[in-house]
């Protein structure tokens, strides 16, 4: 990987995470009134995938999709508008947090209901192969999906028709408060499973934002040239509660140790640790990117804030089912 490059992933991850925070920060001022489903622990993935992905190829994604956006490059101030349900959201104010949706990066989607992307993102990927185009549809899922018969239906439908999809799972051991030992079984790989069902698949160290790169630089080429799906799963953790801006170590379904154990395994604190052993960054240039990102971060919330509320009257505007 290109010095720039790396630089840029930095960026991104660091965007990814202070955006999240800042959340987390400003939500009990209760101008956010969505819930939020944040992604602080998990940004290398939505990082090094988004940066690689054109900016004409799909994306659909689930209710943790504040990194998945910002990674596609969408756009912070309107990210925080839909937050804060305001009408400069990216989805009119209509949506917040899980239904973020912009066309001017083709995200096409976030949704709430588990696994409710899948087809979404196939079908997607369909019209490509129907107009011959050379885009990519990358769907983005959290390892509960794989318990969803519709899971099994999309992977199947893709591999049968060879579609140009990316799947990205991001296994970060819970579907809210269920450890992944009760919900699947014990010794099944995830990636084994899915290559059974004929599709390629990897499993990763979803900390390590150079090997997610290394390996999405190579076969995204080959789903894009026509060799059919790939399923990437990326072994990660959140850090915060499932849904919420606090953390919930406390509450007994995992333990602190356990957080700590992948805190230490921090993909941000990692990679800027190798850029400066490298000397490949200094500590003035960290300062400066920190310090660039907070202000963006402040000026997009201050955005955020002074935007109108839609206008109850125009409360059945863009619906298109009633
Ligand atoms: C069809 C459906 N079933 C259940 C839920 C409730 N629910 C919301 S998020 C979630 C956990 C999903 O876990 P995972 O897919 O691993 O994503 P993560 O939250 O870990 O990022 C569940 C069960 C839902 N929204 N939709």
């Amino acid at each position: 990987m290109l010095k720039k490059e790396k630089i840029k992933l930095l960026k991104k991850m660091k965007l990814i995470r202070l955006a999240e925070e800042s959340i987390a920060e400003k939500y009990s001022d209760q101008k956010m009134r969505c819930p939020v489903h944040l992604c602080t622990g998990q940004e290398a993935t939505a990082a090094a995938i988004g940066l690689l992905l054109n900016k004409n190829d799909y994306v659909v994604s689930t209710h943790r999709s504040h990194g998945h956006y910002l990674g596609k490059g969408g756009n912070l101030k309107k990210m925080l508008a839909e937050i804060y349900g305001k009408t400069d959201g990216c989805s009119k104010g209509y949506g917040g947090s899980m239904h973020l949706i912009d066309l001017n990066v083709n995200f096409m989607g976030s949704t709430a209901i588990v696994g409710n992307s899948l087809p979404v993102g196939a079908g997607l990927a369909l019209t490509i192969k129907i107009e011959r185009s050379k885009k990519i549809s990358c769907i983005f899922l959290g390892e509960g999906c794989i318990e969803e018969g519709v899971f099994h239906e999309t992977v199947n439908f893709c591999a049968v028709h060879k579609l140009p999809v990316l799947f990205v799972c991001e296994n970060n051991l819970y579907s809210v408060y269920s450890s992944l030992l009760f919900r699947q079984p014990k010794n099944r790989s995830i990636a084994k499973m899915v290559n059974a069902m004929g599709i390629k698949s990897f499993s990763i160290d979803g900390n390590d934002v150079n090997k997610i790169y290394e390996l999405a630089s190579k076969e995204l080429p080959k789903i894009r040239s026509g060799l059919g799906p790939r399923f990437i799963e990326f072994k990660t953790y959140r850090w915060r509660e499932h849904c919420g801006p606090d953390f919930d170590n406390h509450i007994g379904y995992r333990t602190e140790k356990e957080f700590q154990k992948w805190k230490k395994k921090d993909p941000i604190q990692q990679f800027q640790t190798k850029l400066l052993k490298n000397n490949e960054i200094t500590k003035q240039e960290i300062k400066k990117i920190d310090k660039n990102l907070l202000n963006k971060i402040n000026l997009a919330h201050n955005y955020a804030e002074k935007s109108p509320f839609p206008k109850p009257s125009e409360a059945l505007k863009n619906v298109y089912a009633k």
